[in-house]
């Protein structure tokens, strides 16, 4: 029995005494522990010497760390260009972003073929490799092309679209036959599922079988890849604990003290495009506007934290919250009562674990996500005795199995503020009910059991029958 191999494109390296934050590193940690596995990526470092410069291993608690520091121009190229300024944008349908360049495109190749040159001499013929996401799609097949026979797995984080959106990307063929490469691929729901399986069939000519697995012969012998979706989880049950404690913390404390008898509206994620964050501010502008009897009785609380700030639309992101923030709190404010209260920083998480158990609605609405966590986290969070309510985009891969949510489509103003109207004024048996549903479904799908299924499944490939040599 081998080990279990896990390649992210970020490697969360272990801080001692410092407790390991989200849910999916503690997931990943635990699996590993258990397989006795090796943790391999970037290190979060630039260098002006190659990317293949120095690996860099630390063993922590029974898991081994192996990190490599990208060159500078590796990092603009790969991560800031390619990654973040033209994979992120297609994968999320949003093409009028993406802004194509083919030096990113070469950078992202050669930074996946470093990576696959750096990892190669780690690997033992028995080890299990599970690659996470879009920085590291060829990365299989570069390690195939340097003779790695082992089963290979690769989870995509973010949603998958359809041809009609994923052929806009030039070189989107190339891309696509990567996946080719592993014995399992998995994504978060059946709609993304359905998008891979399209993007198979127009644009490689492949259809799945009928255990949804497509068969090429594109990197040596004949393999087929199984495609099938996994959603993640979260760590619901420590979660919950870590929310319970924090409402009793001062951070939860001060909160409450400011909010008086006032409801609470609660959001928090990095300041992305894809999160919907004015058409939540617009959303709450309309409920402020269509029902009056909510003004002075309801605060909006949004935490916005900073990220990619190199890149433009990132930027006008932030300048298009600070005006529409300023533009509900000038029209709808009194001398006591600041209706949106935006922190565009990040928030300790056990404190932010507190303001979800405070706040009556969980207001989650990016315009596309591959799962969401926030959304679980929230309502993990919740008091069993008097749960808050979530409202939820039905784009958000979290929709598809969290049927307690209030669905909203956030291009729709007038819509979130019905929703939102409606969780302010729902009663508690109702409330209970939309809970509790969506706990046990919370508690069934931890983050640990998505890795646990992910990995029975990989294990369950019948590998290519290599052909018999010296004939
Ligand atoms: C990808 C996919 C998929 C947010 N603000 C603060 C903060 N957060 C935490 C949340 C949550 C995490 O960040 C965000 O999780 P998401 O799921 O929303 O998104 P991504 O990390 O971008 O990741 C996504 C996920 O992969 C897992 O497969 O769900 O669709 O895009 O845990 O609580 N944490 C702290 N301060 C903040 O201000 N400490």
């Amino acid at each position: 029995m081998g080990r279990l191999i896990v390649v992210s494109n970020r490697v969360a390296l272990p801080r001692r005494g410092e407790p390991t934050a989200g849910g999916l590193a503690v997931a990943l940690k635990d699996v590993l522990k258990a397989n006795g596995g090796l943790w391999f990526g970037w290190s979060g470092e630039t260098t002006k010497g190659p990317t293949t410069g120095e690996l860099k291993t630390v063993r922590y608690q029974g898991i081994d760390y192996a990190t490599i520091d990208l060159n500078e121009n590796d990092y603009k190229g790969f991560y800031a260009g390619y990654s973040n300024n033209i994979l992120w944008p297609l994968f999320h349908f949003r093409i009028g972003l993406l802004e194509y360049d083919r030096k990113q495109a070469d950078a992202y190749r050669r930074v996946n073929r470093d990576f696959a040159k750096a990892l190669m001499p780690l690997l033992g013929p028995d080890d299990t490799i599970w690659i996470h996401d879009y920085q590291m799609i060829p990365l299989g097949a570069e390690l195939r092309a340097l003779g790695a026979k082992q089963r290979i797995g690769f989870f995509l984080h973010i949603p998958f679209p359809p041809w009609a959106v994923f052929s806009a990307l030039p070189g989107a063929d190339k891309l696509l036959r990567g996946l080719l490469a592993y014995d399992l691929v998995g994504v978060q729901t059946q709609r993304d599922l359905s998008g891979m399986i399209d993007c198979m069939r127009h644009g490689l000519d492949l259809r799945t079988d009928a255990d949804c697995g497509v068969v090429s012969s594109a990197w040596g012998p004949k393999r087929r890849t199984q495609l099938s979706h996994h959603a993640i989880g979260i760590d619901t049950r420590g979660f919950a604990t870590t929310a319970r404690k924090a409402a009793f913390g001062p951070d939860a404390q001060r909160m409450r003290a400011s909010m008086g008898d006032r409801k609470l509206i609660v959001g928090a994620e990095r300041l992305d495009y894809t999160k919907g964050l004015p058409h939540r501010l617009r959303g709450f502008g309309a409920l402020l506007d269509n029902f009056p009897e909510h003004r002075n009785r309801v605060t909006y609380f949004q935490v916005a934290a900073r990220s990619r700030n190199e890149v433009a639309s990132y930027r006008d992101l932030k300048r298009e919250l600070d005006t529409l923030a300023g533009r509900i709190n000038g029209d709808h404010a009194e001398f006591d009562w600041t209706p949106v209260r935006y922190v565009a920083r990040a928030v300790a998480r056990d404190t932010l674990a507190g303001f979800y158990r405070l706040a009556d609605v969980g207001l989650v609405t990016p315009l596309r996500d591959g799962m969401n966590l926030v959304a679980k986290e929230y309502v993990a969070a919740q008091d069993p005795d008097n749960p808050g309510v979530l409202v939820l985009s039905s784009f958000a891969g979290a929709a598809e199995t969290m049927d307690g949510a209030l669905l909203v489509n956030p291009l729709d103003a007038e819509a979130m503020a019905e929703q939102l109207d409606r969780a302010l004024k729902m009663p508690l048996g109702e409330r209970k009910e939309r809970w509790a549903g969506m706990m046990a479904g919370l508690e069934e799908q931890t983050a640990a059991r998505w890795a646990e299924n992910f990995l029975t499944e990989l294990e369950e490939q019948v590998l290519p029958v290599e052909p018999p040599t010296g004939l």
